[in-house]
């Protein structure tokens, strides 16, 4: 089962503690309802179903109470015991909670309004939605035998090749190929039409945008000042924009941003943002004029000679005009 104690930072003096709950921040969903209970008998266990599409984060705010979790093949519990710990309970997970203190005081946050239409109130009903849905996501794209896929979160078409391994927070769109010898952490986001060729890293903190072409070896980093065992409050952010493509052997350091249709030649290391529809390379890479949707470079005038194209209006649109070649 996937990661589900979200830890929640507390801002606090000699006053007392705060907790602040945001929507697509330290809650990964839009909060639409908040709902709480108290005056809960430890006698008396509630829940006891599982919602088809509804996402939710249970705060104790005050007591505690045991939350058994269950996703159709494997059973946890979870002790909430802290204002400071979040539960996130994603749909298709059957829950109960139970072995409420006097003061417990359990409040939700919840993607959606009510809807009883949402539940699966029946154990066995449950079970035969988690088969349906398995069978469904299984058949919509392609993994390799000898591939580990661990997300539910890969789009159809996508073919996840040998020795690739992907985590369980990872976001794969559609269409994507991913060769062999891929690695993918959690908080990585890879859009539709995306090209992974082998022997690429995946790092916490990146953002692979739609269309996307990595060459095999690109080697990307997410921390500009790494120490082993010990861990920045959050890495550094890295994304690839838009139709950009990433020559064989690339190193990206951390942090970067690389425009739509930027063309990184092999073998380069970059080290700072990369204007859109640019081309660069070397060590460390610069600029080396300006590039067509296609791929090709464009001449002094801005025009691609393979399309048959001029690029004067689209350029003179971005900010990036006055940049020297090298
Ligand atoms: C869940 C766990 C953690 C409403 O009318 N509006 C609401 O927003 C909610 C949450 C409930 N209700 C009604 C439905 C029932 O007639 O209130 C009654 C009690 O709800 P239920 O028996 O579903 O309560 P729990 O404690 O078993 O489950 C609740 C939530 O319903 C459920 O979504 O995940 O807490």
């Amino acid at each position: 089962m996937k990661n589900y104690i979200v830890d929640f930072p507390i801002m606090g003096d000699e006053r007392g503690s705060l907790i602040s709950l945001e929507s697509l921040k330290n809650i990964p969903f839009e909060v639409k309802r908040v709902y709480y209970m108290y005056d809960l008998k430890t006698s008396l266990p509630r829940g006891f179903h599982a919602h088809k599409n509804l996402q939710q984060i249970l705060v104790c705010v005050n007591g505690f109470c045991k939350v058994v979790l269950d996703d159709g093949i494997e059973k946890v519990e979870v002790e909430l015991d802290s204002p400071d710990k979040g539960l996130l309970l994603e749909n298709v997970i059957w829950r109960e909670m139970h072995s409420f203190s006097d003061d417990c005081v359990l409040m939700v946050l919840a993607s959606d309004y009510y809807d009883e239409n949402d539940y699966l109130r029946d154990y066995e009903e449950f079970i035969e939605y988690v088969q349906t849905k398995k069978n469904q996501h299984n058949n919509s794209f392609f993994k390799h035998e000898k591939a580990i896929v661990e997300t539910d979160q890969i789009g159809e078409g996508t073919t996840i090749w040998a020795f690739s391994h992907i985590l369980s927070g990872a976001k794969i769109g559609e269409n994507c190929n991913l060769n062999d010898f891929t690695f993918i952490e959690n908080d990585v986001v890879v859009g539709n039409n995306v090209t992974v060729k082998s022997g690429v890293h995946l790092w916490d903190g990146i953002t692979i945008e739609d269309n996307v072409f990595i060459g095999p070896s690109t080697v990307f980093t997410n921390d500009l000042r790494p120490r082993s065992k010990r861990y920045p409050a959050e890495f550094e952010r890295t994304v690839i924009k838009k139709f950009a493509s990433i020559g064989a052997n690339v190193t990206i350091l951390a942090g970067s941003t690389i425009g739509e249709y930027a063309m990184i030649g092999a073998g380069s290391v970059v080290t700072k943002d990369i204007p859109p529809r640019t081309q660069w390379y070397g060590n460390p890479a610069v600029f080396k004029g300006y590039v067509c949707e296609c791929g090709k470079k464009l001449d002094d005038n801005l025009y691609c000679f393979s399309c048959k194209e001029s690029h004067k209006d689209k350029i003179s649109l971005l900010n990036n005009t006055g940049l020297e070649e090298q």
